[in-house]
Formats: structure tokens, sequence, C-alpha cells
């Protein structure tokens, strides 16, 4: 049938004083990074309304998508910056915040976004235990270890805490999950005076976003997947050291190339190894760490 036309041509003038006038509505006793960071988001709103005739009919459907996620939210489920997530939004300022922390991109470890699924007071846990609490007919259990290194020296670490997430292999994350354990494939180990951790955990899966809410429709309006690779979320935190918030994902995956919500870094991609003689894992990964003060 031909070229599909736009709704809206943009070809009406509108007065571009109107947003000027709610740029200056700001008083002079805001913060001065809000006041910059609020007139800028007015004006490349307002501009983005206009130049998309957005209608009446169209604003209405966006914020019954945003209450929906609102909705839908509580202590379990962060429905909105999942929607966020899919624009590229969270790994984007991941990216912005990693160059400002640091003038040598990938050099200490890179960083990946949080997503909404991060629990705090996960279990503190001794070294080479298992976050696995529950038995999983044909896990593919991991032992895990590396070092925590000063990225600018090369030392050993002392107390740093590496709080590790995953899904279970049915793709979902234990509060997502009531046949799970409660904090089950989470855990929170302390390296010593060597810097080295270690514990037991399973190969991740890749699975589905949650997708029976308004992100899920978001996706099969885009004709998109919902599909991440698998990994291991990550957040390192040591006294006087930067807070590091990352993924590990599994090289074999196929949607390392295109997780729906951007977060693979190359540095990222690890490779899973076959272990001998060890009766509780199959697999092993090395995988060190280099933090920046
Ligand atoms: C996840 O499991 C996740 O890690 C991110 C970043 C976004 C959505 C789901
Ligand atoms: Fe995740």
């Amino acid at each position: 049938n031909g070229a599909t036309k736009n709704e809206s041509n943009g070809t009406h003038k509108f007065d571009p004083d109107f947003t000027k006038s709610v740029i200056d509505a700001t008083g002079p006793k805001a913060n001065p990074r809000l006041k910059k960071v609020f007139g800028s988001l007015v004006q490349h709103l307002h501009d983005f309304l206009r130049e998309n005739e957005v209608t009446l009919d169209e604003f209405f459907t966006a914020i019954e998508m945003v209450n929906s996620c609102g909705r839908m939210s509580d202590d379990k489920r962060n429905e909105t910056q999942l929607l966020i997530d899919l624009l590229g939004v969270e790994s984007l300022c991941d990216e912005i915040t990693y160059k400002l922390a640091t003038d040598a991109p990938d050099a200490p470890t890179a960083t990946a976004i949080l997503g909404p699924f991060w629990r705090e007071n996960a279990p503190k846990l001794p070294m080479d235990a298992s976050i696995v609490k529950n038995e999983i007919p044909d896990a593919e259990h991991t032992y895990i270890f590396g070092k925590v290194t000063d990225f600018a020296t090369g030392k050993p670490i002392e107390g740093a805490k590496v709080d590790v997430w995953h899904t279970a292999p049915n793709g979902l994350y234990e509060q997502q999950d009531p046949d799970q354990p409660d904090m089950n494939l989470r855990g929170i180990f302390t390296t010593g005076e060597d810097g080295k951790y270690s514990f037991y955990c399973l190969r991740p899966t890749p699975y589905p976003i949650p997708y029976d809410g308004p992100a899920g429709k978001l996706l099969k309006l885009l004709d998109r997947h919902p599909m991440r690779p698998a990994h291991i979320h990550f957040i390192l935190t040591a006294p006087n050291y930067k807070p590091l918030v990352t993924q590990i994902f599994d090289r074999r995956d196929k949607y390392i190339s295109n997780d729906t919500v951007f977060a693979v870094k190359d540095s990222l991609v690890v490779d899973f190894k076959p272990r001998e003689g060890d009766p509780k894992a199959q697999l092993e990964l090395p995988y060190d760490f280099r933090l920046v003060s």
C-alpha cells in the first residue's frame, strides 16, 4: 500500500517562547544542578513533542503506562526501572558514570547496570560457601574465584565485600518465585588480607525479563524480544574505594549481542571452564576485580 504516512506531518508552527516561560519559572533558590538539568529536560522534551506532534491521546497513553508501572511496583518488583531499562537509559547513565570516574576506560573492572532485582541484606557467607539453597536437578554448579585488587597499585584489597546475585535456571530471581527459599542465589563474601574471594553458584541461564506488565507490553509494541543474556550480578564495596556495580556474561550465550537492556561490554564476557576433581562443581570461573579509590 505504498509508503506509510506519519499520522502527524510535523509542519505546524508552535511558539518557542512557551518553552522559555516554563524553563524561566524555575526560581533562584533552586539547586544549580537541578536548574540546569530540568531546563535542559524541558527544552528537549518540548522539542520532541513539537517535532512529533504528540497528541493528547498519546499523552494519556503514556501517563497510564507510568501509572501502571507504579501500581505494579513494590519492594519485590521495580517495573518503572524495568521499563526505562528498555530505552537503554540505565546503560547510558552507567557508561557516563564510568567515564566520569576514570580516564582509563575498561582498565579498572568495567561497570554494568544494577537492574531491578538487587536486594539489601543478602546473607553474609564464609569463603567457599554456596549461594545455592535449593536442590536443582541438572544444575551446573560453578566455582567462582579471584582477587580484588587496587587498580592503581595492583595490591590486594582486604575487607572488600563481594555482593552477588543471579537467577535460578527457571529464569526467576528468588523474590519473583514463591518456590525458592528466601535469599536463594544471593550472598555477600568479604575478602581477607590476600584480597581473595571464592564461592559456589550456578551457571546462569538466559532468561526473559518479566513481560507480564507495561515493560512487556512496550516490548511487544516495538516488536522486540525480552531476553537478557545469562549473567551474574556483582556489587563490590571496600573502605576508601568507589563502589563497583557490574555483571559478567557467559560467552556461549546467543543473547550476548542483543541484550534487551543493552548492558553487555566486551571485558565482562567470560568463559566457564570444566572443573576437575571437585564433587561440588562441574565448572569453574576465575574472575578478578580491580577497584579505583
Ligand atoms: C535483569 O535481570 C537485569 O539484570 C537488568 C539489568 C534489567 C532487567 C532484568
Ligand atoms: Fe539480572
